[in-house]
């Protein structure tokens, strides 16, 4: 199917991507669906060009609380993710680009080790739901969008820890791709 696909039926928070290996180099262009039960055409923009693509969020539940860190902008390269506290990120130790939070727990993100350092927290934006299934995702392409340098976050806690807050909890929940 590559450099295939011009539409599709999806659930969750699905990412594609130009190249093979989720866009390994960091200026190949990200495609990304955050929807409940949709079918549609996929942007002419990307149309024919998907050559991998993978999930962000819980693999266990839809609207599980989990994030997703990656290396490069836009979601690409290496990903480092997980439900749970982390005082370190791994590999993407002052490497992680962009970020994905869902599920109706806030994360707050640390630019220190053991939940030092600067710090935000994060509560999902967008809240799709349909048939009485929600999701509540974040996508934050670029570390500019979150106010913290790039290549800064090293650990990651559960709930809101931060003086500093992106979104609400209690969102409203409208149609199909609700914001707030
Ligand atoms: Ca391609
Ligand atoms: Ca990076």
């Amino acid at each position: 199917m590559d450099n295939t696909i011009e539409s599709a039926c999806e659930t969750g928070n699905w990412i594609l991507y130009d190249t093979p290996n989720y866009g390994s180099n960091d200026t190949e262009f990200s495609y990304r669906f955050t929807e409940v039960s949709w079918c549609g055409n996929i942007a002419t923009s990307f149309r024919n060009m998907a050559s991998s693509l993978r999930y962000a969020g819980s693999p266990n539940g839809l609207n599980d609380n989990y994030y997703n860190l990656y290396e490069g902008t836009h979601f690409r390269g290496r990903e480092f993710r997980g439900n749970t506290n982390a005082s370190d990120v791994g590999d993407l130790d002052m490497a992680v680009s962009s970020l994905v939070v869902t599920g109706q727990s806030s994360w707050t993100f640390y630019t220190g080790l053991h939940y030092t350092g600067a710090n935000v927290c994060v509560y999902a934006f967008s809240h799709p739901t349909h048939d009485g299934i929600d999701l509540d995702s974040t996508f934050y392409r670029n570390m500019d969008d979150l106010g913290l340098p790039d290549n800064s976050i090293r650990s990651v806690a559960r709930g809101c820890l931060s003086e500093r807050v992106l979104g609400h909890p209690g969102a409203e929940r409208g149609g199909r791709n609700a914001s707030n």
